[in-house]
């Protein structure tokens, strides 16, 4: 038996389309760790590779985020038109469950790793169930490594990237981790996630941990800090704002070797934090903040969400100024994204505000409802108008101007960003896809991947 592991690309349009430093797909390669050992496994990932949709694969599996849905179906359906058994799984096939179930023979409903062997099983005898899901939660002494051989070799900026820890205990109304895994906070024995970093060394001694809040178990995260502080890697995570109000915590972040930290600010306004459900982070001044992180030799990539209900037209300047004066090392600014699953999009819903469920237009980067405090154009002028100008030179030469440890991070960050930026206003195809042919259903327009 043979299958194929599926992560659908991104469209040029969009900034991550453009992006060149890749990052390998994570669920795939854990999910081809609980492949039984007789079957062959192959890994796709339509950003650095073609698919094949005649390599005689007998199930393929497709993981898919809301933003690749469309993409996701159409390979989905492509196979299917080839007889092959279609699997989805991930973010979106788990909140919009009967809308996958029309382009796939089963999907998957949350983690995959407990329930993997047991669907392979059914496929290879014939009896595949449509929904798949596991009631508990993985336990998560029993993770294995991930297969990072299959990726080897494939045109990612490194294959260092590691979990260490799931769910979040904050219940942030826009998120989807919170949705789909609750606000349960699952950790990996310590010596297990040692283990995996020494055989990573031999990689690269630069480390991507994907978690989405590493410091959810504060005696969890002071036992990894120490554990890492030996290994000597230069590693970058996901980490909440209230972080800088525990000294000794950062004190041993930074030892561990944490270089780069993405950190939620989501607004300055304080409506919007109580609005999101953030009100943590109103204690916090925004520019102490930065200040905090910096001492500690930690670079900071800020998110801020836009379109936020207390959002006004002065809201991108007011921001903007904020990063520059504050010398924010990298920044990201998603347009507000209703997501299926989350509470955002439940009042979104009662409020009769979402304009479009085209799973295209939710990468982040167009708008998708109606906004309170401003129009439509306004709000997508105002994330163009602020991407263009937080990542021209004068911004970059600001910002990163006082040098610190962060900069060998920051440095080529704000350079491919920049790039990927303006590549995505002048959208040439990406390598793997040199073959162009117009996607007539989406309203993006130019994505044009080929079968
Ligand atoms: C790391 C990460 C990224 C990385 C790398 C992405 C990659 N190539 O994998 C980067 C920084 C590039 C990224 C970017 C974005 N991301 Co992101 N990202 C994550 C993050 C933090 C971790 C993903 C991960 O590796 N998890 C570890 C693996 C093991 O878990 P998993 O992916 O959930 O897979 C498990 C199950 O879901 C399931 N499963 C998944 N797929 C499949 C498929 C099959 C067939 C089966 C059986 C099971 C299965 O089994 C797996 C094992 O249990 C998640 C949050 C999260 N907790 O997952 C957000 C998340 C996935 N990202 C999200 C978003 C929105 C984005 C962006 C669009 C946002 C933006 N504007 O920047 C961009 C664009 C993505 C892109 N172009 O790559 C959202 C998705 C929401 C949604 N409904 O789709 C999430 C959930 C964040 C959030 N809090 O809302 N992201």
């Amino acid at each position: 038996m043979k299958v194929n592991l599926i992560a659908p690309g991104w469209s040029p349009k969009n900034i991550w389309g453009q992006i060149k430093f890749k990052f390998p797909p994570l669920s795939l390669t854990t999910l081809a760790t609980f492949t039984p050992e007789d079957v062959e496994v192959v890994i796709t990932d339509e950003n650095v590779d073609e698919i094949n949709f005649e390599d005689g694969a007998d199930l393929v599996a497709i993981t898919t985020m809301t933003p690749q849905a469309n993409r996701a179906y159409q390979i989905a359906d492509e196979f299917r038109r080839r007889k092959v058994k279609i699997i989805l799984g991930g973010f979106h096939p788990s909140t919009m469950p009967e809308e996958a179930l029309s382009h796939a023979d089963a999907i998957v409903v949350g983690e995959g790793e407990g329930l993997w062997g047991r669907l392979i099983e059914d496929a290879r005898n014939l009896r595949l169930k449509r929904v798949y899901r596991d009631r508990v939660p993985l336990d998560l002494s029993k993770l294995k490594p991930p297969r990072r051989d299959l990726i080897r070799g494939k045109s990612y900026l490194f294959t260092n990237t590691i979990q260490v820890t799931r769910g979040c205990p904050l219940r942030c109304e826009f998120c989807s981790v919170t949705s789909l895994f609750g606000r349960s906070y699952r950790t990996r024995p310590i010596q297990a996630v040692v283990d995996e970093l020494m055989e990573l060394k031999r990689e690269s001694i630069f480390l991507f941990i994907v978690d989405d809040n590493l410091i959810g178990n504060k005696v969890y995260a002071e036992r990894l800090f120490g554990a890492m502080e030996p290994l000597k890697f230069k590693w970058a995570s996901h980490a909440p704002l209230h972080l800088v109000e525990d000294e000794s915590l950062m004190k041993l972040i930074s030892q561990s070797g944490c270089f780069a930290l993405f950190v939620g600010f989501e607004t300055l306004s304080r409506e919007n934090l109580s609005l999101m459900g953030k009100p943590r982070n109103m204690k916090i001044p925004p520019r102490d903040a930065v200040k905090k992180f910096h001492d500690h030799g930690i670079g900071v990539l800020a998110s801020f969400i836009l379109g936020y209900d207390h959002d006004t037209k002065d809201s991108f300047k007011r921001i903007l100024d904020f990063c520059n004066e504050s010398r924010i090392d990298g920044a990201i600014f998603p347009i507000l994204t209703p997501y299926p699953g989350t509470p955002l999009r439940k009042r979104l819903e009662r409020e009769g505000r979402i304009l479009t469920d085209d799973w295209d237009m939710y990468d982040m980067e167009h708008v998708t409802f109606r906004p309170m405090g401003m129009s439509v154009d306004e709000l997508k002028e105002g994330y163009e108008w602020l991407n263009a100008n937080f990542l021209s030179w004068t911004s970059i030469l600001k910002r990163i101007f006082k040098v610190h440890r962060s900069i060998q991070i920051f440095g080529p960050m704000n350079i491919g960003f920049r790039s990927a930026w303006k590549r995505r206003n002048n959208p040439q195809p990406p390598l793997p896809f040199k073959h162009i042919r117009l996607h007539k259903h989406s309203r993006l327009g130019k994505d044009t991947r080929k079968f």
